[in-house]
C-alpha cells in the first residue's frame, strides 16, 4: 500500500487513525439529537441568544430556518426546528467574528491549508477585504471601492459572456430577482447555480413529463397517502423535520418503504423529540420495507415495478381512465417495458425476485402513492431517466393530481426552489424574459448560459474571467476539485457575497472580493424600515422571513443592497429603479408580481401568515403543460453500470455533522463515527474479497475514461452494512474523485453519487 503525504485540506484534529467506529444507531432525533443541538448552539452564541434564536426559527413572525427546505406544517410546535436546523441556525448566530486584525495575522497561503472545518469556526466575516494583485493578505476596503472594482472588471470584459454569476440556494426571492436582473441587464445568462448540482435531474425529468420541474405534492398529501417511497434520502440528517410529517403519515395509515443502499438510522425508527413518547418510549419504526438497492438500481426497480403493474391481472392495476385522458406515449412504454429482462433488473438492483414482488404488492394495495427523493436519485449519470421512470411508475395508476399522491423530489437549500422561479437559471424560458422585458423596458439576452458545469470549464480555458459567488461555497461543492481550483485561479477577479468564511476566500483570482452580507437570523433595515424577505419551500409555498437579531456586524450590507449597489456602479442607465428598490423590498416584489407567473399581490399575500401557495398545474387541475399537452410516459433504456474486478463504486454523501461545505464538526453520530471525516464505509464480504482490513488506512483512486488518475488520500476503512460494491465516504474531502466532465445525461449534474474507484 502506498502513502501519500497528507492533502492539503487535512484537519489537524481529524487524524485518519484517531477516527473512533462505533455501532450505527438504528434510530434518529430524540433527546441525544436535541441536546447535541443545544451543546452546538451554546458553545456558538451563549445561553440567552440560543433561547431567543432558536424560538423564532419557522415561527409565523419569524425568519425561515436556513437548513433546509422543508416546508412547515401549519399546527407549527413552539419549537419548530430540529438538530440540524439548530446547528445552522447557530452557525450564522454565533458571536464569533472574522475581524481585519484576523486577515492581517493569517495570509491567504495560510488560510488555503486550513481544512473547511477551522475555516467555519472563525465565525462571521465583518467588512468588506479586497486581496489586491500580487498580495498575499486580504486588506478592509470600502464597499465603493469594492464596487467600483467588480464593476470596472465586469466592463472590461470583451463580453458580457465572459462574467459568471453563482447563487447558491439560501438567497431570498428578493435578492434573486434582483441578482439575476442584473445579470441580464449586463448582458448574459451565465447564471449558474448549486441546483445544478442538486435537483437539476430532477427539473429535467419533470418538466419533459409533466410540465413543471416542481413537486406535485403538499404535506396533506402525504398524511393522506396510502405508501410512501423514500428513494435515495437520508432525511433523519438533511430534513429531519421529514421525519415528524412521515410519522404523522404512518399514524393516518401510510406505509412507508425505503430504497437504499444504506439502512440511514432516520429512516429505520424515529423517536419524536416534540412527543414525550419520543422522549422516553422505543419511538415509531418508521420504514415497513428496507429494500438495500444497488448504487444506480432505481431506474431497473421502477422499470420492474412498472412491468408487474403492466401484466398484473387486477382489475385496477391501471388507471385507464386516467391514462386515456391524461397520457400520452403508452404503447411505446409499454412495449419497452414488456420486454424488460429479469436476471438485469436482478443485477442491477441487487435485490431478491421477491423483495421485488412483495414491494408490488404494497404498491397494488395503496391507491394514493408519494415518491420521495433526493440526491440518492439526482446524482447519476442515468439520473434523469430514472426519474422519468419514476413519474411513469405514479403516472400508471394515475398518482398525480390527486390527493394523497404524486412526486415529491425534496430539495436541498432553504431557498433554492424559489431562486430558480426568481430567475436565477442559465436556461431562461422565453415567456420569462419577455416579461422581464416588459417590466423593465430593455432587451434581455436570449442564449443560454453557462451552467455549473459548463462555468468552470470556461474560466479554465480563459473564456470566463471575473466570478462573482452569491452565497455558497463554489470552489469547494463543485468536481474535480484540482480542475475547478484552476479554474479559479485563471480568473481576473474572484468575489465572493458570504456570511462566513470559506475555501472560495482562499483559492481565488488575482484579486479578490469577500462581501460581507447578513443572514437569515439578522434585522434588515433599509431606508424605509425593517425588511421582509421571503423564501419558497419545497412544496412551492411562498413565506415571509424576518430576521430578528442585530447584524454581526455594523458593516454589513443585505444581498439586495449589494445587488442594487453593484448594479448602479456597473450599468449605464436604463429604467431598473435599483436605489428604490433597495429602499424598500415592497418594490421588488411589486415588479416580481407582474414578471412571475403565481405572484400577484405578492406583498400583501406573503404578509399572510402562512404565506400563500403557488400554482401547480397538474396538482391543482389534472393539466399538463407539456409539449404534447399531456403527461408523458417515456421509454428509458436500462443500461446496469458494471465495475470491474477489484473495483467500488463511491458514493459521496453528508455526514450528520455538516452541512454541504459547511463542517459542524467531525462526528457523524447515527452511522456510528467520532472525531473524524476521513472514513470509507465498504460491505464486509467486499473487504474480504479486495483482501483489506477494517481499520486500514487507504488512498481511493478514481478511475474514468480519461484516464486521468484523481486521489484522495488516506481514508480509514470502516467495514459497515451498506449494499455489496458500493462504497459511501463524505464530501467535499472526495469531490477531487468526481472527474468534471462526469455528468448526468441532459441535467448535467456531476455524478457525485457513481464514482468508480480503487482503494491502494
Ligand atoms: N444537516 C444537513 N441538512 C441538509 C444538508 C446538509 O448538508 N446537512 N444539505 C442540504 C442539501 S443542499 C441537500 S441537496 C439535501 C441532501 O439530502 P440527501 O439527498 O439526503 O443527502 P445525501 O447525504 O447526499 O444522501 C443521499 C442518500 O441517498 C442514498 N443513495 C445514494 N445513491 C443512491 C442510489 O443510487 N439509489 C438509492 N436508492 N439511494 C442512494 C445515500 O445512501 C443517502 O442516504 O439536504 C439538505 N439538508
Ligand atoms: N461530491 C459531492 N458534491 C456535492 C454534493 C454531493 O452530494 N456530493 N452535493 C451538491 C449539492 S446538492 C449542493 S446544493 C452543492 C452546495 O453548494 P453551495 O451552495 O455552493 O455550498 P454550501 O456549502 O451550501 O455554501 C456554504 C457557504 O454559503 C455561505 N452562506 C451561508 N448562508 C448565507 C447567506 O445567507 N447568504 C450568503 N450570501 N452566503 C451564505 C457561507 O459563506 C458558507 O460558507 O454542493 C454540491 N456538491
Ligand atoms: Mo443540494
Amino acid at each position: 500500500m502506498s502513502r501519500k503525504a497528507p492533502a492539503d485540506d487535512f484537519d489537524p484534529a481529524d487524524d485518519t487513525a484517531g477516527v473512533g467506529v462505533s455501532k450505527p444507531k438504528a434510530w434518529a432525533a430524540g433527546v441525544p439529537g436535541v441536546t447535541a443541538a443545544l451543546r452546538q448552539s451554546y458553545g456558538q452564541m451563549g445561553v440567552r441568544r440560543t433561547a431567543l434564536t432558536l424560538l423564532r426559527v419557522n415561527q409565523k413572525q419569524g425568519f425561515d430556518c436556513p437548513g433546509c427546505a422543508w416546508p412547515e406544517d401549519d399546527h407549527r410546535h413552539l419549537a419548530e426546528f430540529c438538530e440540524n436546523g439548530a446547528k445552522a441556525v447557530a452557525e450564522e448566530a454565533t458571536t464569533r467574528r472574522v475581524t481585519r486584525e484576523f486577515f492581517a495575522r493569517h495570509s491567504v497561503a495560510d488560510l488555503a491549508v486550513r481544512s473547511d472545518h477551522w475555516l467555519g469556526q472563525q465565525g462571521r466575516l465583518t467588512e468588506p477585504m479586497i486581496l489586491r494583485a500580487g498580495s498575499g493578505h486580504y486588506e478592509p476596503v470600502s464597499w465603493d471601492e469594492a464596487f467600483g472594482l467588480l464593476a470596472s472588471e465586469l466592463n472590461a470584459l470583451d463580453s458580457p459572456d465572459e462574467a459568471v454569476f453563482y447563487t447558491s440556494g439560501r438567497t431570498s426571492n428578493e435578492a434573486a430577482f434582483a441578482y439575476q436582473l442584473f445579470a441580464r441587464a449586463f448582458g448574459t445568462n451565465n447564471l449558474p447555480d448549486c441546483s445544478n448540482m442538486c435537483h437539476e435531474s430532477s427539473g429535467s425529468a419533470l418538466v419533459e413529463t409533466i410540465g413543471i420541474g416542481k413537486g406535485s405534492v403538499l404535506l396533506e398529501d402525504l398524511y393522506q397517502a396510502d405508501l410512501i417511497f423514500v428513494v435515495g434520502q437520508n432525511p433523519g440528517t438533511n430534513h429531519p423535520r421529514m421525519l415528524s410529517a412521515l410519522e404523522r403519515a404512518k399514524r393516518a395509515g401510510a406505509r412507508i418503504v425505503a430504497v437504499n443502499p444504506l439502512p440511514e438510522a432516520g429512516l429505520m425508527r424515529f423517536k419524536n423529540p416534540q412527543r414525550a413518547s419520543g422522549v422516553t418510549g422505543r419511538g415509531t419504526g418508521l420504514a415497513d420495507r428496507f429494500l438495500q438497492i444497488r448504487l444506480n438500481g432505481d431506474l431497473a426497480l421502477f422499470q420492474a415495478l412498472n412491468r408487474l403493474l403492466l401484466e398484473s391481472d387486477a382489475p385496477d392495476a391501471l388507471d385507464r381512465g386516467f391514462l386515456d385522458a391524461h397520457a400520452h406515449g403508452f404503447e411505446a412504454f409499454r412495449d419497452h417495458v414488456l420486454g424488460l429482462d429479469w436476471d438485469t433488473v436482478l443485477e442491477a438492483t441487487g435485490l431478491g425476485r421477491d423483495e421485488i414482488t412483495a414491494t408490488f404488492g404494497d404498491v397494488l394495495a395503496a391507491r394514493r402513492i408519494v415518491v420521495c427523493w433526493a440526491m440518492g436519485l439526482t446524482q447519476h449519470r442515468n439520473s434523469v431517466p430514472t426519474i422519468r421512470e419514476v413519474v411513469n411508475f405514479l403516472l400508471l395508476r394515475g398518482n398525480i393530481g390527486r390527493p394523497g399522491a404524486g412526486v415529491c423530489p425534496v430539495r436541498g437549500h432553504s431557498n433554492v426552489q424559489g431562486d430558480r422561479t426568481m430567475g436565477i437559471y442559465e436556461k431562461p424560458a422565453p415567456a420569462f424574459l419577455d416579461a422581464l422585458a416588459r417590466e423593465f423596458s430593455f432587451e434581455p439576452p436570449r442564449e443560454h448560459g453557462l451552467d455549473t458545469v459548463e462555468a468552470i470549464r470556461a474560466m479554465r480555458d480563459g473564456r470566463a474571467r471575473v466570478f462573482l459567488g452569491m452565497g455558497g461555497n463554489f470552489v469547494r461543492a463543485t468536481p474535480d476539485s484540482a480542475v475547478t481550483e484552476a479554474a479559479l485561479r485563471r480568473c481576473r477577479l474572484t468575489a465572493q457575497v458570504s456570511t462566513k468564511l470559506n475555501r472560495s476566500h482562499t483559492v481565488t483570482g488575482a484579486q479578490a472580493l469577500i462581501l460581507p452580507t447578513l443572514g437569515r437570523t439578522e434585522r434588515d433595515v433599509q431606508e424605509s424600515g425593517p425588511q421582509l424577505v421571503s423564501v419558497e419551500d419545497s412544496m412551492g409555498m411562498v413565506h415571509g422571513s424576518r430576521g430578528r437579531l442585530a447584524p454581526a456586524a455594523g458593516h454589513l450590507l443585505s444581498e439586495v443592497a449589494i445587488v442594487c449597489r453593484l448594479a448602479r456602479a456597473t450599468l449605464a442607465g436604463g429604467e431598473f429603479g435599483w436605489e428604490a428598490m433597495e429602499r424598500d423590498y415592497d418594490v421588488i416584489r411589486d415588479r416580481i408580481s407582474r414578471v412571475v407567473p403565481g405572484f400577484a399581490d405578492y406583498n400583501v399575500r406573503v404578509r399572510r401568515p402562512g404565506g400563500f401557495t403557488l400554482p401547480h398545474a397538474p396538482r391543482d387541475e389534472r393539466r399538463f403543460p407539456t409539449a404534447t399537452g399531456k403527461a408523458n410516459l417515456t421509454v428509458n433504456a436500462l443500461e446496469v453500470l458494471r465495475v470491474p474486478e477489484g473495483r467500488l463504486l463511491l458514493q459521496t454523501v453528508r455526514s450528520h455533522d455538516q452541512y454541504n461545505t459547511t463542517i459542524y464538526g467531525l462526528d457523524d453520530r447515527y452511522r456510528g463515527i467520532r472525531a473524524g471525516r476521513r472514513v470509507i464505509f465498504v460491505n464486509p464480504l467486499d473487504l474480504a474479497a479486495l483482501g483489506v482490513a477494517d481499520g486500514a488506512v487507504v488512498d481511493l483512486v478514481s478511475e474514468w475514461e480519461d484516464g486521468v488518475e484523481r486521489r484522495a488520500p488516506s481514508f480509514r476503512v470502516v467495514s459497515y452494512p451498506t449494499a455489496r460494491g458500493c462504497a459511501a465516504a463524505y464530501f467535499p474531502e472526495t469531490n477531487v474523485l468526481v472527474p468534471l466532465d462526469s455528468t448526468a445525461d441532459v441535467s448535467n449534474t456531476p455524478t457525485s453519487k457513481s464514482i468508480v474507484i480503487r482503494l491502494e
